[in-house]
């Protein structure tokens, strides 16, 4: 088993409640298991400023999965959940979002998964949520704390 951490987000339609369906999904069965969750934050959209907030999450899972194949299964529930990469812009509004951030102390540089993920810690919206269910983990050899501490976290907010 290996321990992975799992990023989601949404803006289009109920996305709390697309998530929290998606982390089922994504935890069903024998091969991934949910070892902690975060809340769920509203968050300013990042990249392309012009669209709703956010709700995002991330989760800790163990799993029997290669990197390969927990991402084919992220891939699958975003199908699930109605999202259409072909009619979609980069960093624009979506459904559902699901990133694979790091798959143990694995390195990867492949076209369709680098790990642990490129723009992990210059995202507040990933870095809260993370650094709730992991306070004192570092990734690559950075503090995650240390991380956070550095970046605007103006406008997240933690839902109820
Ligand atoms: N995802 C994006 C682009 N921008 N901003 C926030 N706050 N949260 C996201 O999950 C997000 C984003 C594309 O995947
Ligand atoms: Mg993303
Ligand atoms: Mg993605």
């Amino acid at each position: 088993m290996t321990g992975a951490y799992v990023a989601f987000g949404g803006n289009v339609g109920d996305a709390r409640t697309t998530i929290a369906r998606a982390i089922d999904a994504f935890c069903e069965g024998t091969h991934v298991t949910l070892l902690a969750r975060s809340s769920y934050y509203r968050t300013p959209p990042w990249g392309v400023t012009e669209q709703p907030p956010f709700v995002n999450a991330c989760i800790a899972v163990d799993t029997r999965l290669s990197p390969r194949g927990l991402l084919d299964r992220a891939h699958e529930v975003e199908r699930s959940f109605g999202r259409d990469r072909r009619n979609e812009t980069r960093w624009g509004p979506r459904t559902l979002d699901i990133d694979i951030l790091t798959y143990g102390d694995d390195l990867i540089d492949e076209p369709m998964l680098t790990l642990p993920h490129p723009r992990l810690f210059e995202r507040a919206f990933v870095l809260v949520p993370l650094v709730e269910i992991a306070p004192d983990a570092t990734i690559g050899g950075r503090s995650l704390r240390e991380a956070l501490d550095r970046l605007d976290t103006t406008g997240i907010e933690r839902l109820p």
